[in-house]
């Protein structure tokens, strides 16, 4: 049975949101992700009209008349240098996730889940303290709706530099709000730190193996939460009140080359490069120039509930920071 369900993406500007939804596709397709291969998922970009219309089947006449659709003009800004930051309305995107393979009991429906994926601007939901930024109201409006009609929300943090940051009292103030809002239809919500790559970049040749290990996300996660303030906040979503479950991830929309165990790039740093197969000259697919790393896992989790070797509870990471954590590879 067809299920649908709108995901918000929301976080501070220049988090990575955009990017992290630009890189799904292909993560799924790359099967660059923490779940077993035998699920088999697969997601494709749907238009809004065939989102609204009750069963999204592809039509046969779609594959040889197709129009570029917003989603694939996202990859297509994001292949060639990137999203735009300074964005101040929301945007839509819509997609068919089917789940091809075995798929485990606690999935209850076989599918397909059409998704709505709302991409907020981060001045609209989490502005950073004492900055005046000019929001129309009913963008504000709007997106208040979304989060309050939508099931699941993608919460985009960048790993980077998370205490000194300006929008941390905007969070909190988010996550109180969403709470306590009686009328909400919430069910999961994913905390992601994105840029996760970055981390990296010194290890050389280990750096891929390294992130390809779910207990170093496990410690990278507990470390960067450890004096999160707001994270006691959201626990209160998992009360039976609250009645949302709540999980946390790491992604990188840029990613690492299999090939070449390094991640392929930090465009943080003067003189890098994108990561490029040789004799190839011009703009190429996506999937030339990226390996997303487990940008699926807070969408898949948020449509399905499923966890990944690389989403964490909070049980989880309790118990990581109740053990003994002294012996890690990275500090
Ligand atoms: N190193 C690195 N940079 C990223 C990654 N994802 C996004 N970025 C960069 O971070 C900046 C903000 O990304 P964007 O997706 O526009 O953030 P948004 O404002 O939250 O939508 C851009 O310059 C991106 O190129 C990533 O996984 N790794
Ligand atoms: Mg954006």
């Amino acid at each position: 049975m067809t299920e649908k369900l709108t995901i918000c993406l929301v976080g501070p500007k220049a988090g990575g949101k955009s990017s992290l939804l630009a890189a799904l596709t292909e993560c799924v397709a790359q099967g660059s992700f923490g779940y077993a291969p035998r699920l088999r998922p697969a997601i494709q970009p749907l238009g809004e009209k065939d989102f609204r219309a009750a069963e999204a089947e592809m039509r046969p006449a779609d594959f040889l008349a197709h129009e570029e659709g917003d989603y694939e003009r996202l990859q297509r800004d994001f292949a060639q240098g990137g999203v735009a930051t300074d964005t101040l309305d929301t945007y839509e995107y819509y997609f068919r996730l089917t789940v091809n393979g075995e798929a485990p009991p606690a999935i209850l429906t076989p599918g397909p889940w059409l998704l709505e994926i709302v991409d907020s601007a981060g001045e609209v939901a989490v502005p950073p303290n004492g900055v005046e930024i000019a929001i129309l109201d009913d963008v504000k409006t709007k997106l208040a709706r979304q989060l309050l009609a939508c099931e699941a929300i993608v919460l985009v943090l960048p790993l980077v530099r998370l205490e000194d940051s300006l929008w941390i009292g905007a969070l909190t103030r988010l996550i109180d709000r969403l709470v306590i809002a009686p009328e909400k239809k919430l069910r999961r919500l994913v905390v992601v730190f994105s840029h996760y790559e970055r981390l990296f970049v010194r290890l050389g040749p280990s750096a891929f193996t390294y992130a390809c290990d779910p207990a170093v996300a496990r410690h990278v996660l507990s470390r960067a939460l450890r004096r999160a303030q707001w994270l006691e906040r959201l626990r209160a979503l998992e009360t039976p009140n609250g009645g949302a479950r709540v999980r946390f991830t790491v992604a990188s929309a840029y990613g690492f080359t299999k090939r070449f165990q390094n991640p392929n790039i930090d465009p943080h740093q003067p003189g890098e490069r994108r990561f490029r197969r040789a004799g190839l000259e011009g703009a190429r697919a996506a999937g030339e120039f990226w390996r997303p790393f487990l940008t699926a896992e807070p969408f898949l989790y948020a449509a399905l509930g499923m966890d990944s070797a690389f989403t964490f509870s909070f049980a989880q990471l309790d118990a990581r920071a109740a053990g003994n954590d002294e012996t890690s590879i990275i500090d």
